[in-house]
């Protein structure tokens, strides 16, 4: 029987400015902005062995072991894709994932485990229909499918910083894939930043990101939240193009604050930091007035804190860090070139 495979390794992203509230066909509601990381990486293996059996198979192995969970998320997101693959069900798929980062670290693993799936079925579908893609099409369908799949993954299929949604001030922006911004156009103040996400709990989340984004639907403070994401995203898009780095610190720890705050003031409430979170935060800002170093933070859907400096001040910082925060997991992590694929 035919068999064909492809492997990709694809990045996590971590947002500057937050996507949070989406409507049907998985449409963002504000646009997003966030730094492609490095380490973080879902490492996948793709195998379809031609079976013509007429329905989709698929074996998922997680880290060398079945995982039936996933295995089913995978299975619905290609029977939504059916028209676009039409080929998927005369093909089983076998499918070996490993991430190089903790499960439930404040890492967003579906980012990158949905862009690599999305790239290796891009990559599949090549092989199989023998029609081969331009490189800036096949990214722009990536990102295009990876949203479909869990929105942050448009982001992660491309390096460094990529933004998500429409942009008044980006021609050609769209709320159906994500863009690179040009590395040229931002300040070298900003073009090698790292990301050291302190662990401040590693336990499941207590809020499923569908879950998270549905409080928004009747959120009493929607309508300017998302007016001021839009402004957020055009003024840190300025700072990072002039090198305002007073200004680029502000709005992402507003507009991370600003996540916290919507998911405390909806209904149901949910308050997803914890003691240490704050703890964490007031010692980075300590820290921060004490050195004039340009550290900040931002944070996900969970209480981990997210340290983000530019790597011109990285030896400083890890000193810092390692001796302030003995006791605490730190993964360190930063901006990095995006997807790679690995067999072809
Ligand atoms: C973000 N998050 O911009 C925001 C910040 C969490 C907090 O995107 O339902 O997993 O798969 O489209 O992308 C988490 O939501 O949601 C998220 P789905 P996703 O990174």
């Amino acid at each position: 029987m035919e068999k064909l495979s492809v492997s990709w390794s694809s990045p996590s992203n971590i947002a500057l400015v937050k996507y949070w509230g989406k409507i049907p066909h998985q449409i963002p509601c504000n646009p997003s902005v966030s730094f492609t990381l490095k380490n973080s990486l879902t490492i996948m293996d793709v195998e379809a062995e031609k079976t013509n059996a007429g329905e989709i198979q698929v074996d998922f192995f997680f880290e060398g072991k079945i995982n039936e969970k996933f295995k089913s998320k995978i299975v619905k997101f290609l029977e939504s894709e059916r028209e676009r693959f039409d080929w998927i069900t005369n093909y089983k798929l076998t499918i070996k994932s490993e991430n190089t980062f903790p499960h439930s670290s404040g890492i967003a693993s579906s980012a990158s485990s949905m862009s690599a799936l999305c790239l290796s079925l891009l990559s599949l579908d090549e092989k199989i229909t023998g029609v081969k893609t331009q490189t800036e099409d096949f990214y722009k369908e990536a990102s295009d499918l990876s949203r479909r799949a869990s929105g942050s993954a448009g982001r992660s299929v491309y390096p460094y910083l990529v933004s998500w949604g429409e942009i008044d001030s980006v021609v050609g922006s769209s709320n159906l894939f994500a863009a690179p911004v040009n590395k040229a156009d931002i300040h070298p103040m900003f073009h090698d930043y790292c990301d050291s996400i302190m662990i401040v709990d590693a336990a499941e989340k207590s809020v499923s990101s569908r879950a998270g984004h549905s409080l928004m639907d009747s959120h009493p403070f929607r309508e300017l939240r998302y007016k001021r994401a839009h402004e957020n995203l055009e003024k840190l898009l300025s700072a990072m193009k002039e090198g305002k780095m007073e200004d680029f610190i502000s709005i992402v720890e507003e507009d991370a604050l600003m996540l916290h705050a919507l998911m405390m003031t909806s209904t149901p409430s949910f308050i997803l930091l914890k003691p240490m979170s704050l703890l964490l935060i007031e010692k980075i800002r300590e820290y921060r007035r004490n050195t004039n170093i340009p550290v900040c933070f931002t944070i996900d859907a969970g209480p981990n804190i997210h340290l983000l400096y530019p790597k011109a001040h990285e030896t400083a910082v890890k000193e810092w860090l390692a001796m302030e925060f003995k006791d605490l997991r730190i993964i360190h992590d930063e901006t990095g070139p995006g997807p790679v694929k690995i067999k072809d």
